[in-house]
């Protein structure tokens, strides 16, 4: 029987694509849960309460206080966190074990692929202190040819792996950006539609919509690359 959850999950979060996967996973379940704002810009990643909870110093992570013998657990890695609650919760994360591999695939497929290629596209486009013409064609490339491989992936269907998933939520924050990535959409048509089948839901809408309060002190590009990036 599907859990129940009395006490709120809470959510490190700050406000990238790999944020609003759970946000907006936590918005569909309907389940109760806070978020605690983890400001990657000023370097809170690194306090030591949270990287008892993320080692890897990077977020999203959350804390269960309701876990599986009834006592907390804290979860880190987007994916792991969202076949957590699939699971908990036995929804959005397919009904038989054949589509669970499906879902599956293609939620490792964007965190293995789509999240580190854009971001190493974003990194050299934007950020890198020195030119890197080959890296900047290398990740533009494979951007291109994963927004193609989905673009197959989803003709003749509505959502990446069979009904609406875990998968398409963890696509979503990553592929709506299309313009940030020199990509043209008009060359990927069943993306355009998937996209607007997404945004159109109210839970996507409302877990993209989160945002740190106003008064939380925002990180200028310059400190943001000092701490994401070690520069000087
Ligand atoms: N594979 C991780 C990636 C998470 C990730 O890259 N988070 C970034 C923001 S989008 C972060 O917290 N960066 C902080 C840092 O690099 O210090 C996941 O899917 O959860």
């Amino acid at each position: 029987m599907p859990a129940s959850q009395i006490l709120p999950i809470e959510l490190y979060f700050w406000q990238t694509p790999n944020g609003y996967k759970i946000s907006i996973l936590l918005e569909e379940l309907g389940v109760p849960y806070t978020v605690r704002f983890v400001n990657i810009g000023k370097g809170e990643q690194f306090k030591p309460e949270f990287l008892a909870i993320s080692p890897n110093n990077r977020m999203p992570a959350i804390v269960d206080p309701e876990g599986p013998d009834g006592k907390p657990i804290s979860i880190f890695e987007s994916a792991a966190i969202m076949i957590y609650l699939g699971e908990k919760f036995d929804r959005f994360y397919g009904k038989t074990a054949r589509e669970r591999v499906v879902v599956n695939e293609w939620l490792i497929w964007q965190v293995a692929n789509v999240g580190p290629v854009f971001g190493h596209n974003n990194h050299f486009r934007r950020y890198a202190r020195e030119e890197a013409p080959y890296a900047v064609k290398r990740f533009g490339d494979e951007t291109h040819r994963l927004y193609r491989v989905l673009n197959e992936r989803l003709q003749g269907r509505d959502y990446v792996a069979g009904e609406y998933s875990i998968a398409d939520m963890a696509l979503l924050g990553w592929i709506r950006n299309w313009q940030n990535r020199d990509v043209d959409i008009g060359e990927f048509p069943n993306v355009e539609k998937w996209h607007h089948r997404l945004a159109a839901r109210p839970a996507v809408q409302r877990g993209l919509a989160l945002r740190a309060p106003a008064d939380v002190n925002l990180a200028t590009d310059e400190e943001a690359r000092k701490v994401l990036f070690g520069q000087r």
